[in-house]
């Protein structure tokens, strides 16, 4: 059995660092190359092997698949929905050209699997509002969720018609302290803390009524691996699943937070990010991927707020 040798793509940003050290755990540290565009994240030094990698460049991407041994690539690089309205065009052709790459590649080499994350973000405000299905109307008015919805047809393609194991999920926002937010609409939800706890006071970007799906980093960490880890012929869905744990508002955030901090107060200034907002589901109905390979969340909002209070406290 040839030994997997895993490619992070992406690793120096909010998801991929700590799914690189997370995979860095399972599979041994030089048996995880960590590459992005960006210099290696202080997090990641010391703990295995990272290379520059613009995946723009297939020709370069195809000489590392090559020249490492690869046999699994985690595609993590996209721009998010809040800077993505700032650059159309650099969101769509880097999100779309970056997972084309990566899938033709896989289909050449032969790679064992392939994890690239879509969001809720695919859901636009003609799909339900209330425990979104997985299969229902989706019309994604931003450039990064029609670029996430066009991608999980491009994911099902290459799995059906070539036979990539590609596999991915639909993240809610995700919410963690160890790296920096990569531009995205959700990423009040980060900020509050560190306001919090610096300031005691943070003015939000969204409404205080903003109900959206979100997960804190380590059940989408151990939710990705989990899935990833699952028989093939346990994964029925190869477009994206849905994946949920919670929703909560700005205002249901910041009262979770002054139970650790009494005197933290919040003002709310709603800009261009509110109308992204409202456009996607306020929760998602996750029974599949809790039928297909028993996915269920670890973390509440009391548990979260709870755990990133005292990290960020340290
Ligand atoms: C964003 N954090 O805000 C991402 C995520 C559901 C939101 O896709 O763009």
């Amino acid at each position: 059995m040839q030994k997997e040798k895993i490619l992070v793509i992406g690793a120096s940003g909010q998801i991929g660092v700590e799914l690189t050290l997370a995979l860095r755990k399972i599979y041994g540290n030089y048996n995880v190359i960590a590459s992005d565009l960006r210099e290696e994240n202080d997090l990641l030094k010391g703990t295995g092997p990272y290379v520059p990698l613009d995946i723009m460049n297939k020709e370069m991407l195809h000489v590392q698949v090559i020249r490492q041994n690869i046999t699994q690539i985690y595609l993590l690089a996209a721009i998010l929905s809040a800077t993505g309205e700032k650059n159309p065009n650099l969101a769509w052709n880097l999100n779309m050209q970056g997972l084309l790459n990566v899938l033709d590649i896989a289909k050449e080499e032969h790679l064992h699997k392939v994890y690239w994350p879509s969001s809720i973000a695919v859901f636009g405000p003609t799909s339900p509002k209330i425990n979104c299905p997985q299969q229902t109307i989706i019309e994604p008015t931003t450039v990064y969720g029609i670029s996430k919805y066009a991608g999980e047809f491009w994911c099902n393609y290459y799995h059906h018609r070539y036979g990539v194991d590609v596999r991915s999920l639909r993240y809610p926002g995700l919410i963690s302290y160890k790296s920096a937010p990569g531009g995205g609409t959700t990423d009040y939800a980060i900020e509050i803390f560190q306001e919090a706890i610096e300031e005691k006071k943070y003015e939000c970007f969204l409404a205080k009524d903003t109900y959206l799906p979100m997960m804190y980093m380590p059940d989408a960490i151990r939710g990705t691996i989990e899935l990833m880890e699952s028989p093939a012929d346990k994964i029925s869905i190869r477009t994206s699943y849905n994946i949920s744990s919670m929703s909560f508002s700005p205002e249901q955030l910041a009262s979770e937070i002054k139970n650790f901090i009494p005197d933290f107060s919040i003002t709310y200034k709603p800009d261009y990010r509110q109308t992204i907002a409202t456009t996607w589901p306020q929760s998602i109905d996750d029974s599949i991927a809790r039928n297909d390979w028993n996915w269920k969340p670890e973390y509440d909002l009391k548990k979260m707020t709870k755990d990133m209070i005292e990290n960020l406290s340290k």
